[in-house]
């Protein structure tokens, strides 16, 4: 069958999950560069959101289905644990990570930084100052959910763990948030040992082009 497609921008952290995924199972796979709601995405979107996936006639959307049909149709290490348990809190995680904190760290804070509202396109202070409390509180809560394991499910690198570290590596670079890491012993070791693997390193999305 055809290699798989992965259809977007390389700097979307969903799109870098998803990369991820492919690293760690060894699927080859291609990337279409495209713009969300340009044709291409809203082929495979009908939000016209990225990353947007094909495989042959096989058309998909959604970062975490996308994991899971990796999962089912291909060999190699699995994405979701198969005991029950390490599975369903790996799912917890992607849902919590996606539905909520994406809001707060990256919608609110990282945007802040490189898509900012303001006239000059200088940092945006007020929203930066208004999310910060909420964006250590929420560091925080990923430091104790990896301090016992090392990872957010289970005793391995799932899922729920490709889906957040490209959202931790994007923070690492703002002061606030560089800090907070840093400040967070379990979170800090978390972020370095996974930034490590080759199926990170070789995922590097080119820097975000500003304006
Ligand atoms: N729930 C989706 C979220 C995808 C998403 O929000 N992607 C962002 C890029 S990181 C996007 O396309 N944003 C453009 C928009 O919302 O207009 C997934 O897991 O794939």
């Amino acid at each position: 069958m055809s290699s798989v497609e992965i259809i977007g921008l390389p700097q979307s952290t969903y799109l870098r999950a998803v990369r991820i995924a492919c690293e760690e199972k060894g699927v080859p796979y291609e990337i279409r560069p495209a713009r969300p709601h340009s044709p291409e995405i809203l082929a495979v979107h009908p939000l016209g959101k990225m990353p947007g996936f094909r495989h042959g006639d096989f058309e998909l959307c959604e970062s975490s289905a996308i994991a899971r049909y990796l999962d089912a149709a291909f060999a190699g290490p699995r994405l979701f644990p198969a005991d029950a348990r390490a599975g369903a809190v790996a799912e917890k995680w992607v849902s919590m990570v996606n539905t909520h904190m994406d809001r707060t760290l990256v919608r609110q804070y990282l945007f802040a930084y490189v898509f900012p509202q303001t006239p000059d396109k200088s940092p945006d202070r007020r929203a930066i100052d208004a999310v910060a409390d909420e964006m250590r509180a929420q560091l925080a809560l990923l430091d104790g959910a990896v301090a016992e394991t090392g990872y957010l499910a289970g005793d391995g690198y799932s899922f729920a763990d490709m889906n957040l570290m490209p959202i931790l590596a994007y923070l690492k670079q703002p002061p606030e948030s560089a800090e907070a890491i840093a400040a967070l012993p379990h979170l800090s070791a978390y972020a370095e040992r996974n930034a490590a693997r080759p199926s990170f390193l070789a995922t590097e999305p080119p820097p975000t082009p500003r304006g």
